[in-house]
């Protein structure tokens, strides 16, 4: 079993389906994680002592997930150093762009990246993970490039009919 380097929170059970699309990218490339329910509203207890922690308990990455008045990401990140990846959860009533207007306009001096709405931003944060990872890790160096070599071979240079 691989270390614990990466937290993978959301605000909601609802939030998972999209956030694992990130654990399916760090499970493919052997990157430990935690996927954790921590609620910005919800419990905000739980996410104080989550980013309190972050640091002794050994978290590199944070990838946090939230929709709507999305205000985990923000949250964890004036709480900890540690680098935290915002996904924007797409939703019903504003497409994700509510998701993505709260998580990206942090203040000075609290950055978060910010990845794309819904499932195609989950996937790129588990990326983006193990990417700042890589850089002190060969072996996971290694495999991102064969994993991006082998997404750039699956794709076909003639468009073919269905
Ligand atoms: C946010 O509210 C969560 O991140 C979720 O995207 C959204 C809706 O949550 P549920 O009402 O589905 O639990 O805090």
């Amino acid at each position: 079993m691989a270390d614990i380097r990466v937290g993978l929170i959301m605000g909601s059970q609802s939030d998972w389906p999209t956030m694992k699309e990130a654990a399916t990218i760090l499970d493919e490339l052997g990157v430990g994680y935690e996927a954790r329910i921590v609620s910005a509203h919800r419990t905000p207890d739980r996410l104080w002592d989550y980013g309190r922690r972050a640091v002794e308990r050994g978290l590199q990455v944070i990838i946090a997930g939230a929709g709507g008045a999305a205000h985990l990401p923000g949250m964890m990140a004036s709480k900890t150093r540690v680098p935290v990846i915002g996904v924007p959860i797409q939703t019903r009533a504003l497409s994700g762009v509510d998701s993505l207007y709260s998580i990206v306009q942090m203040p000075r001096g609290f950055p978060v990246a910010t990845m794309a709405i819904g499932a195609a931003g989950a996937a790129n944060a588990g990326l983006m993970a193990a990417q700042i990872l890589a850089l002190q890790d060969p072996v996971l160096a290694g495999r991102l490039d064969d994993w991006r070599a082998a997404l750039s071979a699956s794709i076909p240079e003639v468009p073919q009919d269905d």
